[in-house]
């Protein structure tokens, strides 16, 4: 197989994204560090490859893409050894998106929004191991390496059980051990921004 750069980031949520579909999928990366701190993401090579300035990049032998969730399907597509982990079945697909934005200061609809999502994935994981069923797909890698700073921000999970079964299940995932120092750095930025 050629080699598959990933242009990564450890505090960046979608680098994470990226990073854990690879590892789910199996397919051997050279991880290349883009210091977004030291703004490395401007430099000329770099925008040339990725003119929206941002991690993640996948580049698959001269084939570039960006958007975590794109490169999460390519992977999953193109070399995943079979197709349980991405469904082909559309319907099997369809999951909901979580999404969270962040201030300095959480407001409490923002809090509310967050947890009324937490609990649809909370429900999601009632009757089922995984987020779209008894598999792992990448529907779970992507929740969590996305979420995974919030959750290191120490977030309370109390009213969410299912979600803390699957977060013990997701921290034996392949990728996990590499992804979880970016997620604690993300999540320290969140509470030391909350303090101030
Ligand atoms: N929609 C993009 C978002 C990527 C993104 O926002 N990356 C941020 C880090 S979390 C970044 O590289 N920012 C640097 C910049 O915009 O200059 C994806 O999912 O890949």
């Amino acid at each position: 197989m050629s080699s598959i750069k990933l242009y990564y980031y450890p505090v960046s949520g979608p680098a994470r994204i990226a990073l854990m579909a690879a590892r789910l999928v199996g397919v051997p990366l050279q991880i290349e560090i883009v210091d977004l701190m030291k703004r490395e993401q401007f430099s000329e090579a770099y925008l040339k490859i990725n003119p929206q300035h941002c991690v993640p990049t996948l580049d698959d032998d001269g084939f570039i893409l960006s958007e975590s969730r794109a490169i999460a399907c390519y992977l999953a597509d193109k070399y995943g050894t079979d197709d349980s982990i991405y469904p082909k079945d559309i319907k099997k697909r369809a999951i909901h998106p979580i999404i969270f934005n962040i201030e300095t200061e959480i407001k409490e609809n923002l809090r509310d929004d967050f947890n009324a999502s937490l609990s649809v994935l909370d429900k999601y994981l009632e009757n089922n191991e995984w987020v779209a069923g008894e598999h792992i797909t990448i529907a779970d890698t992507t929740i969590f390496a996305s979420m995974s700073g919030i959750f290191a921000a120490g977030w309370d999970l109390s009213y969410f059980p299912n979600i803390q079964r699957w977060l013990k299940n997701c921290s034996n995932l392949p990728g996990y051990e590499e992804i979880k120092e970016g997620a604690k750095i993300y999540g320290d930025l969140v509470k030391k921004n909350l303090k101030q």
